[in-house]
């Protein structure tokens, strides 16, 4: 049995003073049961908890983490950049070498702006959209996450071209409404919200590769579909690459799909596990935005010198690197060890890899939405996923979200993953 007391006193204390004892909810294990652990150091692969339990990590910061965890280059960087502070509110050289790095891998981006979070590079983007277009209304894809901002946590109305309905306490039904939900990978339904709302959509805003919903990606077409229908109909297309950006190529999905969206936000990876996300494109838009528009957003630590610094670091050692196709090859390795387990177990699983992001879902598959992703066994996958964390491997813990992996994953943390989840899926499907 594996120790954890360390883990549940720190839980037990974190609950009396953090909501469900965690600074974001997915944390709290709330979708697999049990208690989280609690880390007490990560390098490379791996992560120890604080009871000395060690793991190898496929949630690496949710997809932040690309070169492993406390990659030499990145700590030096950090540490360097540290002792000359830690923060200004003055403009530094580091925000223009991230600005340079982020407009050269991603082509689409002509301009960009940093922030702190995912969220608020989303939030942005949306308000720069309405802004640009004098627009109000969104579509977005039903079981697609582009973080807590009040127009993103709405459900899908009745019908595809219904308008939104608050999918959170605290969001007002009038905000709720200008928010349209579709299914994701259904072009017609897109077109059947552009034929019903078209001239009073102000963008659309998509995963580009659903990490959200478990793995889900595109089918042949989808992107270029929205890109023919939000240019048809004067909307803005933005691609949410917070988690795929700089994770399923160099730069991003839209380079993988050849697509070139209006606005594109970007995290995790850019800020090489310090708070950076971004948002950016069109020249001619982000130019819309203050001060040299009138569009406002702002940020006290937007730019923090110690998260450009991660974030340089990370992005050099990437273009220089190319990573990406040994990261899909070990992801694929990975992926057909389990789904060769599971074939021959005769346990239902479907799932797929693009560079360093990979998923599964226990159904027949192909998974192609998320209502298909709902259909999968959840129950089995709770069971799987405490085998495979008591076997010393940390998946995501929720069937509705995707995987990583580093280049520190080398072919000796795939063998013994493959081993942990086969042994994980017999005793689960027994
Ligand atoms: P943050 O505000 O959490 O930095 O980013 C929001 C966001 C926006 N867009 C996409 C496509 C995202 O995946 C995210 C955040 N991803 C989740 C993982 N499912 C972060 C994990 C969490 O919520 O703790």
């Amino acid at each position: 049995m594996v120790k954890r007391e360390r883990s549940a006193e720190l839980f037990r204390r974190a609950q009396e003073l953090i909501p469900g004892g965690v600074n974001s909810p997915v944390r709290a294990f709330r979708a697999v049961g049990g208690e989280p652990f609690f880390v007490d150091r990560a390098e490379g692969a791996r992560v120890w908890d604080v009871d000395g339990n060690e793991y190898v990590d496929y949630v690496l910061s949710w997809g932040a983490i690309l070169l492993g965890h406390a990659h030499p280059a990145v700590v030096r960087a950090v540490q360097e950049a540290a002792t000359r502070g830690t923060s200004y509110g003055i403009p530094t050289g580091a925000e223009v070498e991230l600005a340079e790095l982020v407009t050269t891998l991603v082509p689409s981006v002509e301009m960009v702006r940093f922030v702190s979070s995912g969220t608020e590079a989303t939030m942005s983007a949306l308000r720069l959209a309405r802004g640009y277009t004098g627009r109000d209304l969104v579509l977005k894809f039903a079981g697609c996450y582009h973080g807590h901002g009040d127009s993103f946590l709405v459900q899908a109305g009745s019908g595809v071209a219904t308008l939104g309905l608050p999918d959170s306490p605290g969001v007002p039904a009038a905000l709720a409404a200008l928010t349209l939900t579709v299914p994701y990978n259904d072009a017609e339904a897109v077109a059947a919200a552009f034929q019903a709302h078209g001239e009073r959509i102000a963008a659309v805003i998509v995963e580009p590769v659903v990490g959200n919903a478990g793995y889900i990606p595109p089918v042949e077409g989808f992107h270029e579909a929205l890109r023919r229908l939000t240019r048809q109909y004067g909307a803005l297309l933005i691609f949410d690459e917070v988690m795929t950006g700089f994770r399923v190529a160099p730069g991003g999905a839209q380079e993988r799909f050849g697509i070139e969206p209006d606005l594109t936000t970007l995290g995790k990876v850019v800020g090489g596990g310090l708070p950076v996300a971004a948002y950016g494109g069109r020249r001619d838009i982000m130019e819309r935005v203050a001060p040299t528009g009138p569009i406002y957003q702002a940020g006290t630590l937007s730019g923090n010198p110690l998260a450009m610094a991660a974030g340089v670091a990370q992005l050099l050692y990437l273009r220089e690197s190319r990573p990406h196709p040994d990261l899909e090859r070990r992801a694929n390795r990975l992926l057909d060890g389990l789904l060769g387990a599971a074939r021959e177990l005769g346990v239902p699983a479907w799932g797929g890899a693009m560079g360093g992001m990979w998923g599964f879902h226990f159904a027949e598959g192909p998974v192609r939405n998320f209502d298909d992703a709902r259909a999968a066994d959840v129950e089995l996958f709770r069971r799987f996923f405490w085998g495979c964390l008591r076997r010393g491997v940390n998946l995501a813990p929720s069937a509705y979200e995707a995987n990583f992996l580093s280049i520190a994953h080398g072919d000796a943390e795939i063998d013994f993953t493959i081993d942990v989840m086969r042994a994980a899926l017999e005793e689960a499907a027994r």
